[in-house]
């Protein structure tokens, strides 16, 4: 539903990145504003900065008081990382008012091609690289969502781009309404934020909501190698393409004799080899399928998608090699924040690795994580608030190879005297960072430091 804002009263809860956005889009578009945040009232006036002095904003912080929602606020625009069961929202449910996400709020005023991609990993690296490949193509093309920069801040740039290419979790799609992007892809879906969401179907219910008002017209690109992304061909009206690694398929991306080919019907272009792709790992190889078909798809010429995959070095954070200390290898994989995502680094890598792991508990089983533990790794060091749930994950899994730091600092120490030469050290923690962090960028950074003092 579209509403006229001018004159009326919206609350914005959360003031970081998404929150900060979404009240500036508000504010432009004349609407009186509440910013509501738990942090104190004195920390979001310095996050707010830029928007002061204005009448129109007001800031409530310290909490989240039921009453900054009444009869007469129409808008509630929350940020990915506030959860559903604030007293502010049950009172805006109770009320009937409409509670939306910042990708919402940002979509209404987008105008352009707009390609969104979702999935539980792997969607940043996809997101990256697709973006590349638009802009190798000419194309004046924005990235953005959880990527780290809000989709509102792509509005609020001014002049829009001429194509969007949006990182979307499951945090951010929960809250759309009207959210419906030309392009969009599932590249996979495991248990991630149960804690958040509740469920397995809560969350995959949220992953669906990036294709649910696209029409037959709309492309939905899913991955046939997943059960769970393939599972959703039959819920969808939109025109499916697949990508696989495994099997020739009739409209999509697909590996043939070690080759990257895309086909579509008749239509078919045969990119470089799995061996010329810059970024590492099998896992890697069906980001770079679902890349290529999302660009192809949307006109960037095969030469151009190749030439991007034999260069593109990934982002930051994933799989990241930092250099070696005396024969031993550093490698930052900070944002492998759930187990799937840890065990991919794990098989990406040669060789045995000691592995740094642990960190906020969202509630994940570490059985399996556990076991490729047991097959990949020499010795794990073991860091923050889900420690003791992990290592009797890893005693029931008959692996004794571990110790404990309180630091990450510390553990970089430990772990770089446990690897012999030749040996990696990887940082993929299979949990998120909030417990020791503010993020996973901010953890990879920490490990980072820690890396370089060691090479002196
Ligand atoms: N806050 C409250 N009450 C609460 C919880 C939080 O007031 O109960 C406040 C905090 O004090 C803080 C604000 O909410 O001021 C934080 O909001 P936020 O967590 O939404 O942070 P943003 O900076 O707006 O970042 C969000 C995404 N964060 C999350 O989803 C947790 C970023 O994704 C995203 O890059 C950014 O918007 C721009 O779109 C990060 C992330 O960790 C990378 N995502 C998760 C993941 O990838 O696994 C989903």
């Amino acid at each position: 539903m579209l509403l006229k804002l001018e004159g009326k009263q919206t609350v914005v809860i959360g003031a970081a990145r998404s929150g900060a956005a979404s009240a500036k889009l508000l504010l432009q578009q004349g609407a009186l504003v509440t910013v509501n945040d738990c942090r104190p009232f004195a920390e979001l006036r310095r996050e707010l900065e830029t928007l002061l002095p204005n009448d129109a904003l007001s800031i409530v912080g310290g909490g989240h008081p039921a009453e900054i929602v009444n009869e007469d606020v129409v808008l509630v625009v929350k940020s990915p990382g506030i959860p559903d069961n604030l007293p502010p929202l049950i009172r805006a449910r109770e009320l009937g008012i409409a509670v939306i996400a910042e990708v919402e709020l940002a979509y209404r005023k987008l105008a352009c091609l707009l390609v969104a991609i979702t999935g539980t990993n792997g969607k940043t690296t996809t997101t990256a690289l697709t973006g590349e490949m638009y802009r190798a193509a000419g194309k004046k093309t924005a990235v953005a969502g959880n990527i780290g920069f809000p989709l509102s801040a792509v509005v609020l740039a001014g002049e829009q781009p001429e194509v969007v290419v949006a990182e979307l979790s499951s945090f951010q799609l929960e809250g759309t309404d009207a959210f419906r992007p030309q392009l969009a892809a599932i590249l996979n879906i495991s248990p991630d934020h149960l804690d958040r969401h509740c469920s397995m179907a809560a969350y995959r219910e949220a992953k669906t909501r990036i294709f649910a008002n696209q029409g037959p017209a709309d492309i939905l690109v899913l991955n046939a190698d997943d059960p769970e992304a393939f599972a959703l061909r039959e819920q969808t009206i939109s025109q499916v393409y697949f990508f696989s690694r495994r099997q020739e398929v009739a409209r999509g991306a697909f590996l043939r004799d070690g080759f990257l080919v895309l086909r579509d019907g008749e239509r078919e272009a045969v990119l470089c080899h799995q061996e010329e792709i810059c970024i590492p790992g099998t896992h890697n190889q069906e980001n770079a399928l679902a890349a290529s078909l999302l660009a192809w798809l949307g006109g960037v010429g095969a030469e151009v998608i190749a030439a991007v995959l034999r260069r593109f070095p990934g982002v930051p954070h994933r799989l990241e090699y930092l250099g070696c200390v005396n024969g031993v290898h550093f490698v930052n994989d900070s944002k492998g924040t759930n187990t799937d995502a840890a065990m991919k680094a794990l098989s990406a890598l040669p060789g045995k690795k000691v592995l740094i792991a642990g960190g906020y508990d969202k509630g994940a089983d570490f059985a399996v994580f556990a076991a490729a533990v047991k097959e990949y790794v020499s010795h794990v060091v073991v860091i923050g608030q889900v420690a003791k749930r992990l290592t009797a994950a890893f005693d029931e899994a008959g692996f004794a190879a571990y110790s404990s730091a309180a630091s990450l600092e510390e553990a970089v120490g430990i772990a770089y005297r446990q690897a012999k030469p030749g040996e990696a050290v990887l940082l993929s923690p299979a949990c998120a960072s909030w417990d020791m962090f503010s993020s996973f960028e901010e953890r990879g950074e920490r490990f980072k430091k820690a890396v370089r003092e060691l090479g002196g």
